[in-house]
């Protein structure tokens, strides 16, 4: 496999300006018929060939302006269509035959489910016809789809019909033409039989645009929370950075076999069935959450990936880090800030902080792939939100705003690096970004250690910041980042004091952001009468591990104090962890544990606050996962971290048993379902006590409340805490659930997650067993998502048994994806990446399975890159 490196990258010697696509769908085979207008660009060097990506294609006919080519005009090697000696411009005609019905990898043109439809982001356009597909060729597309029309009765294509009609056979044709010009990985087009739910919107500017959401006929009256959803998130947008919609027609297609979460295709996404369709019998309150945040995001890439784009691959965070800044910014509008932001932060903590630390760590704009599909990572996007909003930090609202409208103004329609929209930001604040680029560059999570000193005579207290970045693999010896840290500092009567910085004539704020960026800088405080407790990194100001000494005094004072709500979760996750850990080393001794009374009373006190919003009582009292555990330990010890964390959560359930009861039956509501932040605060906090009740209590207790549920929320969190028990109440729950729901395939893949994710004896069997279930489909991503991927990423103490079969069902498991869906095996694969953090028996047992899969036959180059990284 070849690597491809960001310093090689070059404009394209030719532009296609136009493109003209004639897609003739059969059941055994479809003709792609393309025209290609092409320009020679003015920077082209002398004698440059015409270079083409085609992937599985039969390539059946091919012209240059007319004229047939035979096999002396052209070369096709491998992946790539060689034209030499071509004019200043000419029209290009080729066509291929491919293979929808039989392409398992969901790229390119693929069936499923009874439908045609494309996914072209990153390289899939490819595997649809020859085309320079790389984001800096951007074209028009005029597309005609033909096929059956009883069978296929909807075509559909970027941007506006313009014709359609019936043709001999029973066959249909539709003709769509995008009026921008777009890269190939946002072309789309389907053919199916699909329900169409309509709506519209009206602009700020008064234009009417039609909103038409397509879903299988079963899922009708699953759409109008993805309605309502695309609506805010088009007002929102307006408001917010003055940003409408610019075509006349938004279509959404919904299905179940995707690689991904959704697709911003330019006016036509297509999108996971499980971001669009919704109703309180089916959908959990994430799962209402998770669509409002995924219509939101892709509607949003309308601006950020599709009207200003990439120049490269390299560049991806330009469009996926800031659009999940916006996103998050509009679920944050939408519901409770703070909830969305230590969601949020528990993403990048669970996932891309270990990836920050394993083989596979790289800049939020790599500098080097193989496969450019294993780089749609938690780096990119989440790390890449964490460096917009550290922007934002920094230059406050307003001149972020200002950098927006510029970044547009300077950019729209073209296609771009990552460094225009930081120089954008700078030009419109003044604000110096240079060492802040770093984040652009530089791999690893910064380590920021933090010591303090109180000095009681001159009254100064000073903070001292220490940080270093971690070597990643290719990347050693790195200048210090600049960092943002947004603080305070407390005194112990709760209340906050002045932030006076030293050579200051003014008292200063009660807040303030700080710019840190040596490998050690102080900051004193004047005028601090009694030594404070400081509140660092509010809001999670930087994506940093922060190292501070605070006692466990002084955590349950932060976790009770703290004016930062995030920074009081924090306390307590800490509090929670240090515990935790600290009971690791007295398992491994068979010593007795004991749990803190103070420990206690501050969760009961939390529990039991009256005037706390709901959501953060429930968030602060989740104990950290056995994952996060081990992601904070040097050499994971499983077996200590879980029976350390079960000893905590038992006696905290035990100590407090009356309260968990008093708060559960206090949240219990039989009204009708809300989606109001109340409502789902409410429900968040009562299946958190059910956890803990669950472990005192009859397991007959929570079989009521799963029998009695209205709603999938309810519903499910009394599945899962069953699904923990050993008791027959478990498998009692799980045959109903099934009989309820077997014909809901969405709900299946919850029954599926919580039998993978569940701690009782024999779960292994269980999974193996479910992976024969005839509802079970190795070729369907959530499919395989649900069940093998929440067993290997989401059971840490299951899959690592130490006989190594957790280890052999997920090599088994990739081995035979490699043949069927290789960006999903590789996806899967790296769920070895931390092998080396375990155990040395462990370490065997996991790089044995890496070989083995190193080992396969016509080994994909996605996966090829996932385990030879993660072998070196
Ligand atoms: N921009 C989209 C990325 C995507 C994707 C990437 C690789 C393979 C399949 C894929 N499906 C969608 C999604 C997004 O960030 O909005
Ligand atoms: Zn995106």
């Amino acid at each position: 496999p070849v690597e491809k490196h960001l310093k090689d990258y070059k404009r394209p010697d030719f532009n296609v300006e136009t493109v003209e696509l004639h897609v003739d769908i059969c059941e055994t085979e479809t003709h792609v018929t393309a025209t290609l207008g092409v320009a020679k660009s003015p920077e082209a060097a002398e004698g440059a060939p015409f270079l083409l990506d085609g992937k599985e294609l039969e390539l059946l006919e091919i012209e240059v302006d007319g004229r047939t080519l035979s096999e002396v005009d052209y070369t096709l090697e491998g992946e790539v269509l060689t034209l030499p000696g071509m004019p200043e411009a000419f029209s290009l005609k080729t066509k291929v035959k491919i293979h929808p019905e039989t392409n398992t990898s969901l790229e390119g043109l693929y069936f499923a489910d009874g439908t045609f439809l494309t996914q072209c982001e990153a390289e899939g356009f490819r595997r649809i016809t020859f085309f320079p597909d790389r984001p800096d060729v951007m074209s028009s597309y005029r597309c005609t789809v033909v096929a059956d029309k009883a069978k296929y009765p909807v075509l559909l294509a970027n941007g506006n019909l313009v014709e359609e009609g019936a043709l001999a056979d029973g066959r249909h044709f539709a003709t769509w033409e995008d009026p921008h010009k777009k890269p190939s990985y946002l072309f789309a087009m389907v053919a199916g039989d699909l329900a169409c739910r309509k709506d519209s919107f009206t602009t700020a500017s008064g234009r009417e645009v039609a909103l038409r959401f397509y879903v299988d006929h079963q899922d009708a009256d699953k759409c109008e929370h993805a309605i309502e959803s695309l609506k805010k998130s088009m007002a929102w947008d307006e408001e917010t950075f003055g940003l409408e919609y610019d075509l006349d027609i938004y279509m959404v297609v919904a299905t179940h076999s995707f690689n991904a979460g959704a697709m911003e295709n330019k006016g036509l996404n297509v999108f996971n069935s499980k971001y669009v369709l919704a109703k309180p019998e089916t959908a959990t309150d994430t799962d209402f959450q998770n669509i409002e945040g995924v219509i939101g995001h892709e509607y949003f890439h309308n601006w950020t990936g599709n009207r200003v784009t990439l120049c490269n691959w390299f560049q991806l965070s330009l469009k996926e880090g800031l659009t999940v800044f916006r996103d998050q910014e509009f679920s944050s509008d939408m519901g409770s800030r703070a909830v969305k932001r230590i969601s949020d932060v528990r993403v990048l903590r669970a996932a891309q902080f270990p990836e920050d630390a394993g083989p596979m760590a790289h800049p939020i704009r790599p500098e080097s792939y193989i496969e450019m599909n294993n780089f749609y990572t938690a780096t990119v996007y989440n790390k890449g939100a964490e460096v917009i909003r550290m922007i934002h930090t920094f230059l406050g609202p307003d001149a972020f705003r200002k950098g927006m409208d510029l970044y547009f103004e300077r950019h729209d329609g073209g296609a771009v690096a990552c460094e225009e929209f930081v120089k954008a930001m700078e030009d419109a604040s003044g604000v110096d970004l240079t060492r802040f680029r770093l984040w652009y560059s530089q791999a690893g999570t910064p380590k920021v250690t933090v010591d303090r000193a109180y000095d009681a005579e001159t009254k100064h207290y000073t903070l001292t910041f220490t940080q270093a970045v971690p070597d990643t693999p290719g990347q050693s010896n790195k200048k210090p980042m600049q960092i943002p840290v947004k603080m305070g500092l407390i005194g112990a009567d709760g209340m906050p004091i002045p932030l006076t910085l030293e050579g200051e004539s003014a008292q200063g704020p009660l807040e303030r952001v700080l710019s840190f960026s040596a490998n050690m800088e102080s900051f004193t405080f004047t005028g601090v009468e009694d030594e404070p407790i400081p509140s660092l990194f509010r809001g999670f100001s930087a994506p940093v591990t922060k190292v501070v000494d605070f006692t466990e005094e002084e955590l349950i004072f932060l976790m009770g104090n703290d004016p930062d709500p995030f920074n009081r979760w924090d306390a307590a996750q800490q509090l929670f962890a240090d515990t935790i850990l600290g009971m690791v080393a007295d398992v491994r001794d068979d010593k007795k544990l004991s749990l803190s009374e103070p420990l206690v009373a501050a969760v009961k006190k939390t529990l039991t606050h009256d005037t706390l919003d709901k959501a953060l009582i429930a968030q602060a009292l989740t104990l950290p996962s056995e994952t996060e555990l081990g992601d904070r330990m040097a050499h994971i010890d499983v077996d200590g971290i879980h029976a350390a964390r079960e000893f905590v959560a038992d006696t905290l359930a035990e100590k407090l048993k009356m309260s968990w009861r008093a708060v559960f039956e206090e949240c219990a509501d039989d009204g009708p379902y809300t989606l109001d932040s109340e409502s789902i605060a409410r429900r968040r906090l009562k299946s958190l006590c059910l956890t803990y009740l669950a472990r005192v209590e009859t397991p007959i207790t929570t079989f009521e409340a799963f029998a009695s549920a209205t709603n999938m929320t309810d519903e499910l969190a009394a599945l899962t805490v069953l699904s923990d028990l050993d008791a027959e109440e478990s498998e009692k729950a799980m045959g109903l659930f099934y009989e309820a729901w077997k014909a809901d395939t969405l709900v299946l893949d919850k029954w599926f997650m919580t039998q993978a994710t569940s701690k009782r004896p024999g779960t292994l069997e269980r999974v193996k067993a479910l992976a024969e279930h005839p509802d079970f489909d190795i070729k369907n991503p959530n499919k395989v998502r649900s069940l093998i991927g929440a067993f290997c990423q989401g059971n840490p103490w299951h899959f690592h048994r130490k006989d190594g079969k957790g280890y052999d069902l997920l090599a088994d498991t990739v081995i035979t994806l490699n043949a069927i869906n290789p960006s999903i095996a590789a996806r899967m694969a790296s769920g070895f990446n931390r092998w080396k953090r375990y155990d040395e028996e462990r370490q065997g047992l996991m790089k044995a399975r890496l070989e083995r899969i190193k080992n396969t036959e016509n080994l994909a180059s996605g996966v090829f890159e996932i385990v030879s990284k993660a072998l070196i």
